[in-house]
């Protein structure tokens, strides 16, 4: 039995992570931080799972690591703990940097340190954001970087110390570079899950209008279940290589939201450019929305969420991945996903409603 060790275990991609690999019959340990609210949503499901084991540590604390890694003495580390959200990574530009760059030496010298160099693989999650004000569409292995925020900087520090480790000390550390990868378990603040819960929610009568930033940003959006393999196959490869991971195909933060408000049941049309465009609710395809009528502004666009600098055309070559992995960039596809995210959120909206209305008839809430 091989045993992983998962920092950002209650992440995104670490709960999906952690599935696939018990799955495959791994021993399974991720780090956990202390919090004064201690329900872990994305892996609560998982706990008392035999094979399944949390730890306590933190990615600014090197004892911790070095402790934890000399505990579990693993055969393969995915390194998916960051501060991994652009915008904030502007406000605590230093605690990013902390986290996202020097956290990543902070394991590879867990590693040294307790003498598992030759026997350890470390995945390192790297990403596109690296290629920023890009220099070519689309973006390969080959494309030169351009960070364009505090984030990419300090992942740029990553996916470079990452490579130096694996020339000086001939250790089996890889970055994958993954494109956006959204799921129904994505953080509520990134733009593909704000905005398939605000479509819920508007469609339930709960939430009159959604607030975005830049509409034209493109993303080349995948589902994350498909990304965790891919993570997988990049440490069972035979030699240590970084490869991008995305789908090909790219789309606007516009085309997404017509999308997943579609599936809600509400066509929109666009109006309007700029800070002064708007989602303008065209028909309602559903009789089951509440609240809205054809006509209401949905959608407008806030200056709070532009970004100090924005990156605006992401689209990912995955042929590398394609080639040498076996894997597949189109297993789920765009429109696939959207509806996946939008039915989740439609049911999670559905229950919380219910919830709603039961305390109140109940009195519970006044
Ligand atoms: P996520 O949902 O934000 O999860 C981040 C994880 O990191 C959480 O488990 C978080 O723990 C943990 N973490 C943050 N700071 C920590 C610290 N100081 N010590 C220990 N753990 C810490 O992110 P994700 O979407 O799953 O992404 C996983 C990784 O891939 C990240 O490194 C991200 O930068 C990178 N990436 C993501 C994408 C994408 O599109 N999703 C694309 C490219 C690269 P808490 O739950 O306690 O906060
Ligand atoms: O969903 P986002 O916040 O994701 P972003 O910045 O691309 O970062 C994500 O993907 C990276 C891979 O490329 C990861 F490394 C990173 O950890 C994270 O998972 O924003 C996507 C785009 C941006 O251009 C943003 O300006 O959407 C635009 N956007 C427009 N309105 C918005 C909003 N983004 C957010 N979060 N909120 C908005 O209201």
């Amino acid at each position: 039995m091989k045993t992983a060790l998962i920092t950002g275990v209650t992440g995104q991609d670490g709960s999906y992570l952690a599935e696939f690999l018990l799955d495959k019959g791994y021993d399974v340990h991720g780090i956990i931080r202390r919090s004064s609210v201690d329900y872990r949503e994305r892996i609560a499901h998982l706990e008392g799972t035999p094979h399944f084991h949390l730890h306590y540590a933190d990615m600014g604390d090197s004892m911790s690591l070095v402790k934890l890694v000399g505990k579990v003495q693993p055969d393969e580390i995915y390194n998916l703990a960051a501060q991994s959200h652009v915008q904030v990574s502007f406000d605590a530009p230093e605690f990013t940097a902390d986290v996202d760059a020097v956290g990543v030496l902070r394991v590879l010298e867990a590693v040294r340190t307790n003498h598992l160099e030759k026997t350890c693989r470390i995945y390192q999650a790297s990403t596109s954001e690296l290629y920023g004000k890009v220099e070519e569409v689309p973006q390969s292995e080959t494309t030169p970087f351009h960070p364009y925020s505090p984030y990419a900087v300090a992942k740029l520090y990553g996916y470079w110390i990452i490579k130096e480790y694996r020339e000086a000390y001939d250790m089996f550390c890889c970055s994958g570079i993954l494109f956006n990868h959204e799921s129904e378990r994505r953080g509520e603040t990134f733009v593909t899950r704000k905005i398939t819960l605000a479509a819920a929610r508007i469609a339930h009568g709960m939430q009159k209008c959604l607030y975005l930033g830049n509409l034209d940003s493109l993303r080349d959006w995948g589902y994350a279940k498909d990304y965790v393999e891919c993570m997988w196959l990049i440490l069972q490869h035979e030699t240590p290589e970084d490869f991008v991971i995305a789908t090909g195909v790219q789309h606007t933060v516009r085309e997404f939201a017509t999308l997943a408000f579609h599936h809600a049941g509400i066509e929109l049309r666009w109006e309007g450019k700029g800070v002064d465009e708007k989602g303008i609710v065209e028909k309602i395809l559903s009789d089951k929305i509440q609240g809205i009528k054809e006509g209401d502004v949905v959608v407008q666009v806030s200056p709070d969420f532009y970004r100090p600098t924005d990156v605006v055309n992401l689209l990912g070559d995955p042929g590398k991945a394609k080639r040498e992995l076996g894997w597949n960039p189109q297993t789920t596809s765009f429109e696939q996903l959207v509806e996946l995210m939008v039915r989740h959120d439609m049911q999670k909206v559905t229950r919380e409603h219910f919830n709603a209305a039961e305390y109140l008839e109940k009195g519970i809430v006044k």
